[in-house]
């Protein structure tokens, strides 16, 4: 296994300055390194990874140097059009290592939404023609493997990409911890009383991450049944389009979005098309911990913005935020008396429950559920 701070100081000396990307559960070890030894104007989390080769692209037209991009392998697809249309040798040519976290790579266990991208990846980075090297934890030569990418980047003045196996990296112990704000109440918490206060033709969309399984595992716990639920495993950011093409038409439902703070930021251009399209049926709650908890809680600028402001001026009819449990309890009967679009922020604290576990019906069963639930209404009605 690599040491972090070996691998970090390994890619400074030859010459990396800046970092930038989305963090990921398999470069967590990685992504905490560097996020506690670098200085900000050397370290950015970007809201998506297009955005971040894109600032990689911006750093590099500043300074000449080569930037490096970090992500999971489901963050390609936000990357695909800067690196091909932006940093590709046909057009503006710019050098970069991009390091890609190898969820679902063949022949090692992973969750549903991780398989194919983990399968068709190589294809994915041979069609997109971009030279490519793995390590892993065996990988004893991998300041070889960077120095023959960063050659190619060099010298061919491309992106090239980093690939990175399950358990490449060792155990990070951040030197700079922010202790979670004890008056504030868990996700896990706040989505029980979110849940509870739904009645049985309620709707509920929720985002990628500890938030679905949470969801999960709340309804598991209430016999309640998941048929209620679409929980959106991967296809991170996504959520609130998906609530509201499901709210255009389900008109007699309420549909709640569950978003995340990072999940919200990653596609926030989705608040301006609710707050146009969206009708008296949709209401978010966005659950904000300040972080991207689910895969090792690297911050996100969420804490340092006016989520309600924004949504108002997007559009929304109402928004609030809430931080308190006797609060919240006040405020999901206000969302759900309120008209939509309508939108309430609840500040959480980071963490959740070690036991915490995955969802047993598959994405399919969970979609068949969700289905037949939404069309027995519509024949009822
Ligand atoms: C496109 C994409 N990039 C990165 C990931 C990895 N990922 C899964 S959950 C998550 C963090 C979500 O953070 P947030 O929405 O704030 O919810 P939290 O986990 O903090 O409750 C990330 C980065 C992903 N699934 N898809």
């Amino acid at each position: 296994m690599i040491p972090n701070k070996q691998f970090l100081e390994c890619l400074q000396q030859k010459g990396i300055r800046f970092f930038t990307g989305v963090p990921d559960s398999l470069l967590k070890h990685i992504c905490a390194c560097i996020t506690d030894l670098l200085e900000p104007d050397a370290h950015v989390i970007a809201a998506n990874e297009g955005g971040a080769v894109a600032l990689a692209a911006g750093h590099h037209l500043a300074t000449g140097q080569i930037p490096l991009v970090y992500m999971q392998n489901s963050g390609l697809g936000n990357s695909v059009n800067p690196l091909l249309s932006l940093a590709d040798p046909e057009v503006y040519s710019i050098p970069m290592l991009v390091m890609i976290g190898w969820r679902g790579e063949p022949g090692v266990h992973d969750e549903p939404q991780h398989v194919k991208q983990g399968r068709v990846q190589s294809k994915l980075l041979e069609g997109m023609e971009m030279p490519w090297a793995a390590i892993g934890p065996e990988t004893n030569d991998w300041p070889d493997v960077i120095n023959g990418l960063l050659q190619q980047a060099k010298n061919g003045s491309r992106p090239v990409v980093l690939v990175v196996k399950k358990g490449t990296f060792e155990d990070y112990a951040a030197t700079k911890k922010t202790p979670p704000d004890e008056h504030l109440m868990t996700r896990e918490e706040a989505l029980g009383i979110l849940v509870g206060s739904l009645d049985d033709h309620d709707v509920v969309v929720s985002t990628t991450g500890m938030p679905s399984r949470e969801i999960f595992e709340i309804r598991a716990g209430r016999h309640s049944g998941h048929h209620r639920d679409f929980l959106t495993v991967g296809s991170m950011g996504h959520c609130s389009q998906i609530a509201l093409g499901m709210a255009m038409k389900c008109k007699s439902r309420n549909v709640y979005c569950v978003d995340g703070d990072g999940a919200l930021i990653m596609h926030m251009g989705a608040l301006a098309i609710i707050g146009n399209c969206g009708g008296s049926n949709f209401r978010h709650v966005v659950v904000n911990n300040g972080a991207h908890d689910s895969v090792g809680g690297q911050p996100t600028v969420g804490l340092n913005m006016d989520i309600p402001a924004i949504a108002r001026a997007c559009g929304y009819r109402e928004s609030r935020c809430v931080s308190g449990i006797n609060e919240l309890e006040d405020a999901v009967r206000w969302l759900r008396e309120t008209r939509g679009p309508a939108l309430l922020e609840v500040k959480v604290k980071k963490g959740a429950r070690k036991n915490l576990g995955r969802p047993t019906r598959t994405p399919i069963e969970n979609k068949q559920d969700l289905m037949n639930n939404l069309s027995m209404e519509q024949t009822i009605g």
